[in-house]
Formats: structure tokens, sequence, C-alpha cells
């Protein structure tokens, strides 16, 4: 009987000094809610008229989203913004004011900058704009291209602040009517530019060029014609060398990679 007693006494003193505790600690703990796989949708451009050609880049849980559209009569680049993951947007911003078309805007982000590349298009001609933010303010636009091109797209290395900026587009050949996939590069976060050069030395057709950046290297492919039908290829720029240019595809007459 005396054991039985110390045995209930034992465990109503390890209920009290320890259990009931442990369990008013641990309902004590704040729990943060999980968010949803995926928030509420709602609309980033607030014109009425058609908007598209939506692209983004982030940093952190910043997010940069700009498009094009016609609520003024002709295209024009508009740029909205988030500091929270997308939970709250900033107002609209007019990124161009342009008689011509401002279409196939893209963006690149590092961790001090925003690179905007995009089309000014007009009856006869079609060429490549940049302007930056700095953090304070855009910079005046400048001219990349030299002749009908068209289709940009941008991507910067992640090594910060020694990242390297590249850009590719499209050129029309006028008297040939060629296509010829352009590339560019800043390493001074866009003040200066390399000469516009082909992505491949050949003689044939090269269009639809796309980039990604690693941390260090810049990886360009495209649509290529030197079989005689389309194909894709891939060619790895690094900060010194540019590596041998490779076949991606198998089947014939691919496109838009
Ligand atoms: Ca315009």
């Amino acid at each position: 009987m005396q054991k039985q007693v110390q045995a209930f006494n034992y465990i109503t003193t390890l209920f009290i000094c320890y259990v009931i505790p442990f369990i008013c600690f641990c309902k004590a703990i704040p729990t943060k809610a999980l968010p949803p796989f995926w928030t509420q949708s709602q609309p980033i451009s607030l014109g009425k008229m058609l908007s598209s050609e939506s692209v983004s880049c982030s940093i952190e849980d910043r997010v940069y989203v700009v498009w094009s559209d016609n609520r003024t009569g002709n295209r024009e680049i508009f740029l909205r913004y988030s500091e929270d993951g997308g939970e709250t947007w900033s107002v609209e911003e007019q990124l161009t004011n342009t008689e011509g078309e401002s279409v196939q805007p893209a963006l690149a982000c590092n961790m001090r900058y925003i690179f905007l590349v995009w089309t000014e298009k007009t009856e006869n001609s079609s060429e490549i704009y940049l302007k930056k933010w700095d953090g304070t303010s855009w910079s005046q636009e400048i001219k990349l291209s030299d002749g009908f091109s068209q289709h940009p797209k941008i991507a910067c290395t992640l090594l910060f602040p020694e990242s390297y900026l590249y850009i590719v587009w499209e050129k029309i050949i006028p008297d040939s009517n060629r296509t010829i996939a352009y590339m560019i590069r800043s390493n001074d976060n866009g003040n200066t530019f390399s000469d516009p050069k082909p992505i491949t030395e050949g003689l044939w057709d090269t269009k639809e060029p796309a980039i990604y950046c690693g941390t260090r290297d810049a990886y360009i492919v495209w649509s290529d014609d030197r079989e005689g039908n389309w194909q894709i290829y891939t060619r790895k720029w690094g900060e010194v060398q540019v590596s041998d240019e490779i076949k991606l595809s198998v089947l014939p007459n691919c496109n838009a990679p």
C-alpha cells in the first residue's frame, strides 16, 4: 500500500512539475501561419486597354513587373513593384512616352539596379532601347541597336557588384533579308557597352536568342539555320572565354528556345 502511495505521489509530481509546464510552454510559442500556396490573383495593369508582354524580375522580397499596353493611344511600357513578395503593389509608373510602339519589354535586376530593354517600333524602324533604375531615378534611355532590330532579352550575372550585363536581340538585314542574333554586354552596370556582335561567326541565319545568367557566366540559346532547317544551339559566355557552339535539338525545325 505504501508503495502504491509513493508511485501516485511520484506521478503527480511528474505531471505538476514537468508535463503541465511543458504543455503550457508549447502553447505559448507563437506559431506562424503558413502562407497559402497561391495568393489571390489581382490585376497588375490597371489600364482599360489591352495589356500584354508582361515580364518580371525579383531581388529577395522585391518584385518588379513591366508590360506594354495601349491605353494612351499607342503602346507604352508600364511598371509596378512590390516590396513584400507580391502582397501589395505600387502605383503604376509609365516608363516610356514615345510616338512609336513601345513593345517587347525585358527586365533584369541585380542587388542595386533594374535594367529594362524594349523595342521601339515605327512604320519604318525597329530599335532596341535600354534604361536603368539606380534606386533613386530612371536613366535616360539609350539606343543599343543600329538597324531593324527586335525581341530583346536581358540578364545579368549574379556576382555583385562585379556583375556582367548581357543583352541579346535579333536584327533583320534589309538587303539580304537575313536574320542575325546579336549580343552586347556591359561590365560596369550599363554605363558602357561592348559593340554589338553576332553570336555566331557563320553566314547563316540566327534568330530568337534567349539568355540566362549564373554566378559568372551567361548562357545564350538561339534558333540556327546552318543546316538548312532551324535547330537550337547554345553557347556559354564567360567573363574572358566563350565556349564552342553546342547543338541542343534533335528534330528538324525547332524554334523559339
Ligand atoms: Ca510609345
